[in-house]
């Protein structure tokens, strides 16, 4: 595949090809692991997919084929976060999880190698995943002094189950491909050097859908479990379709024409 750069960074890299973008950590030599200024450049591409009408499925991976993402450097961890080169210690990565999941197309994480620690968590949460042969699953927080109790937890235990999300949390073992399989935390399982293909493949297939239907569902799983936040997004499809209605438009036309809005030619469905 041809892949256009959207825009350059220094951590990631975003490309676009026939309305899917993609996303991909590019710090092969750290296991794709994030620091501040990744998740920045990920949270602005994530904003851009969100804005360019010309995209309509997003992958989310990393570079090198040995790694989706190993979670935080830990290299530049410090006193209450994760420090960038401004000082401050951060957790922005959970800004960029909200993000995944409250944009109005799908997501695809795209994984080969490790998906651990807060790098599993984003595959998590992204809407579906395809993974390699050669993936491999896990939580490390426990072990390395971190947990996520967020979408990290709550809606890991959605996926896999209480039990199940607890022994990945508790124990911290790994789980390879067929695993993650059998336990409902991955879509499809191909060799590696087919990854991408399948993935694109799956991505085709969404955009061969009604994308109003595709953002509808999404708000709609999301509302199910996302509390006020989840039917605020909901509720927001709900107005972009009223707003599409001619009996909306005689709402604000009326105002403008400085007249009464007239409403009764609308029917009053049972
Ligand atoms: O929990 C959170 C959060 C919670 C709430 C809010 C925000 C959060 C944000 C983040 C996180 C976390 O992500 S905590 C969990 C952090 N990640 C880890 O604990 C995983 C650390 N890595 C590993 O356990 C292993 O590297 C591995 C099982 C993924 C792979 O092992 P392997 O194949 O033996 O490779 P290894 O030699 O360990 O790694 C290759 C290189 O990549 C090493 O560098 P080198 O010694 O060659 O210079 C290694 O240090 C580096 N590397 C791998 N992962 C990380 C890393 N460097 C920094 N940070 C990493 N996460």
């Amino acid at each position: 595949i041809q892949w256009e750069t959207l825009k350059s960074y220094e951590d990631i890299l975003f490309q676009f090809h026939e309305g899917i973008a993609r996303i991909s950590i590019n710090r092969p030599h750290k296991h794709n692991a994030f620091r501040p200024q990744t998740v920045t450049e990920m949270i602005d591409a994530m904003h851009i997919c969100r804005e360019d009408v010309r995209i309509q499925v997003i992958i989310l991976t990393g570079e090198g084929g040995k790694a989706f993402c190993s979670g935080g450097d830990q290299s530049v961890r410090g006193h209450g976060g994760y420090v960038g080169e401004d000082q401050v210690p951060r957790l922005n990565v959970l800004d960029l999880q909200k993000m995944i999941r409250s944009i109005p197309k799908a997501v695809i994480a795209s994984v080969a190698g490790w998906a651990i620690g807060g790098g599993h968590v984003l595959h998590v949460i992204c809407d579906l995943t395809i993974a390699a042969e050669n993936a491999r699953f896990g939580q490390t927080g426990p072990m390395v002094g971190s947990f996520d109790g967020g979408f990290g937890a709550s809606y890991l235990a959605r996926i896999v189950g209480q039990k199940k999300a607890r022994e990945i949390w508790f124990l911290c073992d790994q789980y390879d491909a067929s695993e993650a399989l059998d336990m409902g935390l991955v879509n499809k399982v191909v060799p590696l050097e087919k990854l991408e293909e399948e993935t694109v493949k799956w991505c085709k297939k969404i955009q061969d859908k009604s994308p109003l239907a595709i953002r509808m569902l999404k708000s709609s799983f999301n509302a199910e479990l996302d509390g006020q936040a989840g039917i605020q997004e909901l509720a927001g499809n709900a107005t972009l379709l009223y707003y599409l209605s001619d009996e909306a438009k005689e709402g604000f036309n009326s105002f403008l024409e400085k007249r009464k809005p007239d409403f009764d030619k609308f029917p009053k469905f049972p």
